[in-house]
């Protein structure tokens, strides 16, 4: 039934309640480690998979399930995992997937800690990975080969905002028979749904928006039923990057508010990204929502609005740009995004430091690219934030 309903009310009430035998409002917090079997028979087929049940919290909670359950309803999937980290969705999925001799093709712009993932520990596994513009379809094509199993990317790209074309990724990957995974955490299920391009698996940095109050680090990844238990009983089950039952249950408080924060928080960053595209310091703006953004056809498409990132480039050098950050007051200076607190941060020296400068130059991250999430605050405020210290660009 759950599924026929709006998206803001299955955020609030998608998946089934643990058991509550008080009738509490919140969902009960299952903070334990381990689950007390009836008889050592009992626990014998549970083991066995004969039975139903709980055993250990890093197989399985109920906390945990329901914001498995919640998630996989807005995802429009079967299931869900939920996991202890993003890198954590990330690898998991990936390695449940990949073994020694396959080869992923991949957005050459990813974030950094993804990035490393795929150049530095895949190679010392033997999983092979080209790195393309996915923009560009033929580099995809040509990247091809006969031990590709699956393709990768993040878009809107963490720090760019380069947007890539699902419909056209999701019928590649089915015509050559590739697993497709696609990182959703700047966007959410709220704004795109990637399955409906035909995509496999969709991931999370639940860290970001899904939970939304920078109090937690987790994962989730979405998926068939089928593809969902191989990585639970592969990947997470034996290398442990499991949930903790209490992120899972402040995660399922912040998605009740997703919509109405994602409303607020595009609504804020069109607004910043149309200042900053007539301010005379600023080179460039990388936002979709704004008509000069290469991938705006998307909007309405593809994602029903832009998310609260933007990356801008200064007419400044790297000194300048340092002090631009330095001088802001309302902005946080912090990795991180989709928090109600406005952050800012500089991908080259920070988010996107393990990648060489010849790669970042490859995956179009200057060394003049700051990056912002925009937060919940008045945006006349974030406005002002950056004029004073844009005003004060010329002079450091
Ligand atoms: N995927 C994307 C698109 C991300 O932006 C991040 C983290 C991850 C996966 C990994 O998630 P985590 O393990 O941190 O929960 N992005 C960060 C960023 O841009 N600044 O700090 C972390």
């Amino acid at each position: 039934m759950a599924q026929s309903r709006h998206f803001e009310t299955n955020l609030i009430h998608a998946g089934a309640n643990p058991d509550n035998e008080y009738g509490a409002l919140a969902t009960p917090l299952y903070q334990t480690s381990t689950f007390i079997f009836e008889t050592a028979e009992q626990g014998g087929r549970r083991f066995a998979g004969e039975e139903g049940g709980y055993i250990y919290t890093r197989l399985g909670n109920p906390t945990t399930r329901q914001l498995e359950e919640r998630m996989a309803s807005l995802e429009g999937m079967e299931d869900a995992a939920a996991t202890a980290t993003g890198m954590g969705a990330v690898a998991s999925a990936l390695m449940a997937n990949l073994s020694m001799g396959d080869h992923l093709i991949s957005s050459n712009a990813v974030y950094g800690c993804t990035y490393a993932l795929l150049t530095e520990q895949f190679a010392r596994f033997g999983i092979e990975v080209t790195m393309v513009d996915m923009s560009d379809h033929q580099q995809v094509t040509a990247a091809l080969r006969e031990n590709t199993k699956a393709i990768f990317l993040e878009t809107p790209v963490n720090p760019n905002m380069a947007v890539f074309d699902l419909a056209w990724i999701g019928q590649f990957a089915q015509k050559n028979n590739l697993l497709s995974f696609v990182d959703n955490t700047f966007l959410t299920p709220y704004l795109q749904k990637p399955k409906d391009f035909g995509i496999d698996v969709v991931i999370h940095s639940a860290t970001k928006y899904l939970n939304g109050h920078g109090d937690v680090i987790a994962g989730i990844i979405c998926a068939s039923k089928e593809q969902i238990e191989l990585i639970k009983f592969t990947t997470l089950k034996d290398m442990g990057a499991t949930i903790s039952p209490h992120d899972a249950w402040l995660i399922l408080r912040g998605l009740k508010t997703l919509a109405v924060r994602m409303d607020r928080h595009c609504e804020n960053a069109m607004k910043i990204a149309t200042f900053l595209e007539e301010h005379p310091s600023v080179s460039k703006v990388h936002y979709p929502g704004l008509k000069s953004h290469a991938a705006h056809r998307f909007i309405g498409k593809q994602m029903s609005k832009a998310g609260g990132v933007i990356a801008f480039e200064l007419n400044a050098d790297y000194k300048q740009s340092i002090s631009f950050l330095n001088q802001l007051s309302i902005f946080k200076i912090a990795v991180s995004l989709g928090d109600a607190e406005s952050l800012i941060q500089h991908p080259a020296s920070m988010t996107h430091s393990p990648y060489t400068p010849e790669a970042r130059a490859l995956a179009g991250i200057s060394d003049n690219l700051i990056r912002i999430s925009v937060g919940l605050e008045h945006s006349q405020d974030l406005i002002d934030d950056l004029a004073n210290s844009l005003s004060l660009i010329n002079n450091s």
